[in-house]
């Protein structure tokens, strides 16, 4: 039997933050917690581009484009959605949760979803302070051990195939 899981490891990997302006005195605070959490665990600042997209809803396709370059390890996406301040909020939440799903499935590269849905300003700055609370951090985080696990699991798929 064979357990196989990625890990905390970020030496060598190439990731790349698609943060949402919308909101952006949460998302900001999202891609500091996600560039700290990169950066302690070894990625080098060289290995890390940032791309800014107007909204949440805009997140899936410039992570599918990012993670199509083939120049990517994992892609973490970066949002704040307010219920009470978003009439449509349900809509756009589906929207993006189901659009980062399909950009993964197509591309075959992790992407994360950090993507705050709340009900007021207070709960998502609460979810984008210091350290390993900051959701941005998290999402950092799953990228990368997604990232680590799809390395071994290539390494280990049958040669020809490439998944
Ligand atoms: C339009 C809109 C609204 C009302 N609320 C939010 C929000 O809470 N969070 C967010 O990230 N984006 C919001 N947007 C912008 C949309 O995501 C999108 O950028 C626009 O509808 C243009 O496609």
């Amino acid at each position: 039997m064979a357990i196989i899981e990625g890990t905390k490891d970020a030496r060598g990997l190439r990731v790349t933050l698609v943060v949402a302006r919308f909101n952006d005195f949460v998302t900001e605070r999202l891609q500091r917690g996600a560039l700290e959490a990169l950066t302690t665990a070894g990625a080098r600042e060289a290995d890390i581009s940032i791309v800014h997209v107007p909204g949440s809803f805009e997140l899936p396709l410039a992570a599918q484009v990012a993670a199509s370059s083939g120049e990517v390890d994992a892609v973490v996406c970066l949002g704040c959605l307010i219920k009470g301040e978003t009439v449509h909020f349900e809509y756009i939440a589906s929207a993006v949760a189901h659009g980062i799903t399909a950009a993964a499935a197509v591309t075959g590269v992790p992407i994360a979803f950090g993507v705050l849905t709340t009900d007021s300003a207070e709960q998502a700055l609460a979810r984008a302070g210091a350290g390993s609370a900051n959701k941005g951090w998290e999402a950092a985080m799953a990228a990368v051990e997604m990232a680590t696990l799809f390395r071994k699991l290539r390494r280990r798929a049958p040669e020809g195939i490439r998944v």
